[in-house]
């Protein structure tokens, strides 16, 4: 296994490791460590079908199935799909889902470790996904500042990214009251630290986080603008260009992730996600 970084502050690709069959021990723990190294890994060239996408995600924890179960694989309800095609379809089309800066379900109390997605159909042009590091960017910021954070814990919904972001994209299949009822906001400290690295990491993303518990609402509107302007700025990103067939794994707890919705409506991006159980974040 070769493992070359991708970008200054995250990223890595992955070269010489066949996810389409069981991994042996000593593979798998290099991929590990690995991630928890870099945060974000691509593994080019795979052909990995529903069960060993599941197979290789289940070697991390126990899998998630998402709320939007209309978005599920018959079937197979570990595997979330997101696409933007309408027809030959089993699930509901989401075109330019994912499309604002988050981490895939801080909106629950026990958040997702991690998320493994598998690249079925790429558009011809445009569709990257962009990562940055949110431990990297606590680490750039002055001392004052991450005393004035420390200690303060945030809001997170899903309905939030709905009324924020998604509601807004035409074609986007309308989502149930039933699912946001199912998540009700849950509390996160607004600085973790990353349970294997031991890295400090900021816990707050565009699309899930309500606001700032402990402050008046226009200084937590401030704060969060600034935190969200400081931790997508490009030096803690890195961009992926997605091919067909390529798998990227990221870690929820160091990073935050957005689709760039900028590829042609009519052409078809088809995506498989496996999401991996986590626990609470610890202030
Ligand atoms: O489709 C993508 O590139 C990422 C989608 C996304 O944001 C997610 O799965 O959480």
């Amino acid at each position: 296994m070769r493992v070359e970084r991708a970008s200054r502050t995250l990223g890595a690709r992955v070269q010489g490791v066949d996810l389409g069959r069981p991994l042996d021990a000593d593979t798998f723990d290099s991929v590990r460590d690995a991630l928890n190294r870099h945060s974000v890994l691509v593994f080019p060239e795979q052909e990995v079908e529903p069960p060993a996408q599941v197979e290789f995600s289940a070697r991390f924890g126990r899998l998630k199935h998402h709320v939007l179960k209309e978005n599920l694989l018959p079937g197979m309800p570990e595997i979330y799909v997101l696409t933007n095609m309408t027809s030959q379809n089993e699930v509901a089309p989401r075109p330019y889902a994912g499309a604002y800066w988050h981490t895939d379900l801080s909106y629950e109390a026990e958040p997702a470790f991690g998320s493994v997605m598998y690249a079925v159909e790429v558009p011809e042009v445009g569709g990257d996904t962009m990562f940055c590091s949110m431990a990297a960017a606590w680490d750039a910021l002055s001392e004052r500042m991450k005393a004035l954070l420390e200690g303060l814990t945030a809001t997170h919904s899903f309905e939030h990214a709905y009324e924020t972001f998604v509601k807004h994209i035409p074609g986007t299949a309308p989502i149930d009251r039933r699912r946001f009822d199912a998540r009700p906001p849950v509390t996160h400290p607004l600085v973790h630290t990353h349970p294997e690295s031991g890295r400090r990491c900021l816990y707050v993303n565009p699309g899930f986080t309500e606001r700032i518990n402990e402050l008046p609402p226009a200084e937590g509107e401030a704060i969060l603008a600034f935190l969200y302007e400081h931790c997508t700025s490009e030096r803690f990103v890195y961009r992926h260009r997605w091919s067909r067939h390529d798998v990227v794994m990221w870690d929820n707890r160091a990073t935050m992730h957005k689709a760039v919705p900028d590829y042609d409506d009519g052409d078809s991006r088809y995506m498989r996600r496996t999401t991996i159980a986590g626990s609470a974040p610890r202030g």
